[in-house]
């Protein structure tokens, strides 16, 4: 990698004591800035022609059409800039940081959204954690815009303090529109939404994955390009739960998620 390209991901700056306040109070945050913008321009190169390629269709989320939005998964496996930008020490302390504990890499995945008029849909409401093999809360996701993201290219709203509401089920299969503030509608009383944002490159939000939140149709004429990279408690054991994430390593029920794949990364 040049020297350009580790001074690019180097730029990622420590978060503030506000910060992680504000993340443990309503279960997530906007961070302005967390990198050099100069970055995501970059990322959003390589994505194009990384998703410009055939990709492996025996994963069912790999470049899959599904409506809510286009996702790649493992850039960070193709690409040497993504690759040291996920795994690099200033996102895995941010991560460390605003959780409060140590945390181990997981995942990282592209999530484009393509304007509405072109077939794109919106995100509905859901935890994401129901839908991960661990044992234990205390998995976060950094979602990364690669362009402009005003509220109707469809940035995500929160459901302000709801990572606390506990486990509530998984919706996001269901094709009748039938969501999780249907079937918990004192849900939306009993927290506030979050404002309408507007992300920049270099901004980002990261909640809790037990946290509410949803994401609009993208209302313009052009692609919502977002990168994602999320991370889970050092501590979690493995529950077996089918998830093409961990079929086949040979994870052991009950054991710490030891693998290559999953890296404790500490300066
Ligand atoms: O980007 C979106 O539309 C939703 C993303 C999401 O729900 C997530 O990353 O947990």
């Amino acid at each position: 990698m040049s020297t350009q390209a580790a001074h690019l991901v180097d730029s990622v700056r420590a978060v503030t004591a506000d910060e992680v306040a504000t993340f443990r109070k309503n279960g997530w945050v906007k961070l302005e800035g967390l990198y050099d913008p100069e970055l995501s321009g970059e990322l959003l190169e390589r994505l194009k022609v990384l998703m410009a390629a055939p990709v492996d269709t025996a994963n069912p989320f790999q470049g899959a059409g599904v409506k809510m939005f286009k996702a790649y998964e493992d850039a960070s496996k193709a690409d040497e800039l993504f690759g040291a930008f996920s795994h690099s020490l200033g996102m895995a302390t941010a991560a460390r940081e605003l959780m409060g504990r140590p945390e181990r890499f997981y995942e990282d995945k592209a999530l484009c959204k393509e304007p509405s008029a072109d077939g794109g849909g919106h995100t509905p409401w859901h935890q994401d954690f129901s839908y991960h093999p661990f044992d234990r809360q205390g998995t976060l996701l950094f979602w990364m815009p690669l362009v402009d993201c005003p509220p109707e290219k469809g940035t995500m709203r929160f459901l302000n303090g709801s990572h606390r509401a506990g486990l509530l089920g998984r919706f996001v299969h269901r094709t009748d529109g039938y969501d999780i503030l249907d079937h918990f509608p004192d849900l939306g009383e009993g927290h506030t939404m979050s404002e309408p944002l507007h992300l920049k490159p270099g901004d980002v939000t990261v909640h809790d994955r037990m946290t509410l939140h949803y994401a609009p149709a993208n209302e313009t004429d052009s692609t919502r390009w977002v990168y994602t990279v999320s991370w889970f408690n050092r501590d979690a054991l493995y529950t077996g739960m089918p998830c093409h994430r961990m079929d086949g390593l040979g994870l052991k029920v009950n054991e710490p998620l030891e693998h290559p794949n999953f890296p404790a990364i500490t300066g």
